[in-house]
């Protein structure tokens, strides 16, 4: 939670204004239609996962043979469908330990869409819910895009991260090694960490729960769900493999079907299941084997995963729209609303569906800031609202779907400080189309 205070008066003022606000902008769904993932090949990665567990010792914990027998498997699958993977190597508590990463070729190399979840389980059994369900959601995912041939305009990479259950050592290492042009090039990161819980809840990744949270990728989780089942924002804060990306500034966000916690009573009348017990009972002990899933959970999840890349990876859109940008610094005053204009020309018709919008500002206290994109004809796309984010600098890209706007006139990014005491600075904003 933010430490800052806010006044009763700037409490009413927010919430006035939060009421007045106009919708949120989301991420355009994909042209093209999302695939749904078959929950029998997501269950046959689990029962290979068990098997593995079951002739290594009961585990596939870091360190153990178990562990790479579980990445020999996703790596194999992955390499049979044109796959280039890679696995990288590191040393955590005497212990050799693997990262597989596997980029699918082609799109733009510099705005690469990542997916990830930990392969590793604890020692005390085969870790089928924490983290099967993650790893066998994305690798049928990524099998799905192999097998539909996806070219997609953003790059798309996978990870399947070692040693989390140690502290998160295997993403944390990804990320510390790689120089910052790369880092920088990887515009978003999802994360997915227990999808299968035997008492499941559906929870999305709050934006405002963790440094670097992304408003955008947890709507367009969310609009995953719509018409299935209800969701409910979770704050992970450090708890899984976004969390080192999130460090670095990558808009991250991610799914997550419950561990340790209790459902309550309301929970179980909204998702069924039981109140009173864990989301998931058997978490980090021996039982979290084969039969320790929801079958329901598991397909609706991994169908929300195929949902995120096929909707944020701009499926079926030609690449390389053309990009207009404003480099003039504007000074973002404390507690009030600054607005800043960039003329769009030369373009037929209206806006995509996925039109970009890129923004780098420095600030003290981001969370302070509330962000619309205002079209030529006056229409307001919110694309952030303020929050308890207490991070500083903000570059970052939002996508929003303008494909009811011209394209061509004069657009603002109106910027609004919401918070006492902080402020900061526009550098630049551009819009792609
Ligand atoms: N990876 C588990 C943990 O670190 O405890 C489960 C978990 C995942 C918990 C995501 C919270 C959020
Ligand atoms: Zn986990
Ligand atoms: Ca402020």
């Amino acid at each position: 939670m933010s430490l800052k205070r806010t006044t009763p008066l700037a409490s009413a003022l927010l919430l006035a204004t939060a009421l007045l606000s106009p919708p949120v902008a989301s991420a355009a769904p994909g042209a093209l239609a999302v695939p749904d993932i078959s929950l029998a090949n997501v269950q046959a990665h689990l029962s290979s996962f068990q098997t593995i567990a079951n002739n290594n010792g009961g585990n596939r914990a870091h360190g153990r043979p178990g562990y790479r027998a579980s990445l020999d498997y996703v790596k194999a699958k992955l390499d049979a469908v044109g796959y280039t993977t890679s696995i990288q190597q590191f040393t955590n508590s005497g212990a050799t330990g693997y990262n597989l990463i596997a980029d699918w070729p082609g799109g733009d190399a510099d705005n690469i869409l990542m997916l990830g979840g930990h392969l590793d389980s604890v020692s005390a059994g085969p870790g089928i819910n924490d983290n099967g369900t993650g790893s066998a959601g994305i690798l049928e995912v990524a099998l799905t895009v192999a097998r539909e041939n996806l070219k997609p305009q953003k790059h798309l990479r996978f990870g399947w991260w070692g040693a989390e259950e140690l502290g998160l050592i295997g993403s944390t290492y990804y990320v510390n090694q790689l120089p910052a042009a790369e880092k920088s090039k990887i515009k978003s990161y999802l994360n997915f960490d227990m999808t299968g819980s035997p008492n499941p809840g559906y929870f999305v990744y709050s934006a405002s729960g963790q440094p670097s949270g992304s408003l955008a990728l947890q709507q367009t989780l969310e609009a995953g769900f719509t018409g299935k089942v209800a969701t409910e924002l979770t704050s992970v804060g450090g708890r899984s493999d976004h969390a080192a990306f999130a460090r670095a500034g990558i808009p991250v966000g991610g799914l997550f079907t419950g561990a340790e916690v209790t459902k309550t009573a309301a929970q179980a009348s909204k998702w069924g299941g039981q109140a009173g017990v864990a989301f998931d009972r058997c978490y980090h002990r021996a039982c979290d084997t084969s039969s320790n899933i929801d079958n329901t959970a598991l397909d609706r999840m991994t169908d929300v995963i195929a949902y995120s890349l096929w909707t944020l990876a701009g499926t079926g859109t030609p690449p390389g729209g053309e990009k207009f940008t404003q480099d003039e610094d504007l000074n973002l005053p404390d507690q009030a609303t600054v607005e800043s204009s960039l003329t769009v020309s030369g373009i037929s018709g209206n806006a995509p569906t996925a039109l970009v919008l890129g923004v780098d500002i420095t600030h003290t206290y981001r969370g302070d800031l509330v962000i619309d994109l205002v079209a030529p004809d006056g229409t307001a796309f919110r694309v952030k609202n303020s929050s308890s984010d207490s991070g500083d600098n903000l570059v970052t890209t939002y996508t929003v779907n303008a494909s009811g706007e011209a394209a061509n006139g004069v657009w603002k990014l109106r910027i609004r400080d919401a918070g006492p005491q902080d402020v900061g600075k526009l550098n630049s904003w551009y819009l792609q189309f």
